[in-house]
């Protein structure tokens, strides 16, 4: 007999920094989240859907759950939140390189709360050293929560990836495709532009500047073999746009250069991109500015 069509949703939730979006990626075949070896490099929910035969997952992405007081970082786990109120299976990613933490705790809080199966993917195996080390890492995990599963995988070389596919679909509903076969995502391509190019402003600067940054797209034109566009990338003080800028404007263009080149091979043309940077002081705490940034409001 025909296995039947199973379709659902998948949440990823996890501390910062454990993997998701890089196992997004990597379910997916396809570049969709930023990665970031930083800590609250994703922002928002990023939805990628897998169509394979017999079944569609459709994946949320989600930020890292973390403690953090400003007004950005209340949205953020407000956003992780409502992604964990219905999904049908969620995937609890962990960095099986370190012992659990706080954040592991809250992710699994709230994963518990989602009342469904709970996958506890472990990732980064590609960097473990020893294997008793992975067991007894699992050990620690079956203390805390009784999982569906327990699945070692290396989201950066994409090994595991078939058994976690497998073991997500067991735990879907039996039912027709949520959406069309050619669907892909949820984000429109302005949105995955500013984070192409907030991921190269993230992978050159340190400490507190990744967090005090976010890009705008101001214009947008495109042609089918063109795209013409204009962001500005906002700091919150002076002296973090001047290491932006860098001496002569190097640090600018190199971020330029990169995140054109990101581009051209996302949306399959040439790109031809200006960046401004400019300060705004406290952005993270002003409503009006966030939901300027936010491409779902
Ligand atoms: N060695 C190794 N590193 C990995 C693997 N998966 C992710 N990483 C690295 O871990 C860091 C964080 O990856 P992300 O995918 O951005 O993590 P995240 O959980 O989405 O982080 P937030 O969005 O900040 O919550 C990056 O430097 C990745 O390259 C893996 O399988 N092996
Ligand atoms: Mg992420």
């Amino acid at each position: 007999m025909r296995k039947k069509y199973r379709a659902g949703f998948v949440a990823i939730l996890g501390r910062p920094n454990a993997g998701k979006s890089t196992l997004l990626n990597a379910l997916l075949g396809t570049k969709l989240a930023i990665i970031a070896s930083k800590p609250q490099t994703t922002r928002t929910a990023i939805q990628g859907v897998l169509a394979v035969p017999g079944a569609q997952m459709v994946f949320i992405d989600t930020p890292g759950i973390h403690k953090g007081d400003t007004l950005l970082n209340r949205r953020m786990m407000e956003t992780v939140r409502a992604a964990a109120e219905a999904p049908d299976v969620v995937l609890f990613v962990i960095d099986a390189l370190t012992p659990p933490t706080d954040e592991d705790t809250q992710a699994l809080d709230l994963a518990k709360k989602a009342g469904v199966p709970v996958i506890a993917v472990l990732n980064k195996i590609d960097w473990l050293e020893k294997k008793p080390d992975l067991l007894a890492r699992i050990e620690q995990y079956r203390q805390w929560h009784d999982f569906a599963a327990y699945i070692p995988v290396s989201a950066r070389r994409g090994s595991g990836l078939d058994e976690l596919r497998a073991e997500i679909i067991k735990h879907l509903p039996v039912g027709s495709a949520i959406f069309p076969e050619d669907y892909l995502t949820d984000q429109p391509e302005r949105f995955l532009a500013a984070e192409i190019i907030r991921e190269k402003v993230l992978h050159h600067t340190q400490k507190e500047v990744p967090h005090a940054v976010a890009v705008a797209i101001d214009s947008w034109e495109e042609t089918p073999k063109l795209l013409r566009t204009a962001a500005t990338i906002y700091v919150e003080k002076p002296g973090q746009k001047a290491i932006l800028i860098g001496a002569g404007g190097s640090m600018m263009k190199k971020i330029g250069t990169q995140a054109r080149h990101d581009m051209e091979h996302t949306f399959n043309r040439k790109v031809f991109l200006e960046t401004f940077v400019k300060i705004r002081t406290n952005w993270r705490e002003d409503p009006g500015f966030l939901s300027v940034t936010d491409w779902r409001t």
